[in-house]
């Protein structure tokens, strides 16, 4: 089962479901599937790397390279993203958006073992 904070993080962001929504969802099989792409069950770095490119390629409606805090607003709160934007110029980008997350998997990954199950 993956942690909660990361799971409602990709669900948000991917905007399956609403951020608050995300919260309580419980994983069902297709939401699993679609972060484990080999299906052994586990989710490593570079599948949730993956998902997350993704992501922040569904994220950026515009095709400008970069989120704006209205295209993610359904995703993270005003804080997250200044949180986020380290060199504070208002916009997040891919650089700045993978840090974050990969951040979030790190915390996630309790046993440091490259893998959340
Ligand atoms: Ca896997
Ligand atoms: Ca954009
Ligand atoms: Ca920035």
């Amino acid at each position: 089962m993956l942690p909660k904070l990361v799971l409602s993080t990709a669900l948000a962001l991917c905007q399956l479901v609403p951020a608050a929504q995300a919260q309580s969802a419980a994983m069902n099989q297709g939401q699993m599937d679609r972060l484990d792409r080999d299906g052994n069950g586990a989710v490593d770095r570079s599948e949730y790397q993956a998902f997350m490119t993704m992501a922040f390629a569904s994220l950026d409606k515009n095709k400008d390279g970069s989120l704006r805090s209205d295209e993610v607003a359904q995703a993270l709160t005003a804080q997250q993203f200044a949180a986020t934007d380290k060199n504070g110029d208002g916009r997040l980008s891919q650089t700045e958006f993978l840090n974050r997350v990969m951040a979030d998997f790190q915390a996630a990954d309790r046993s440091g073992d490259g893998n959340l199950e």
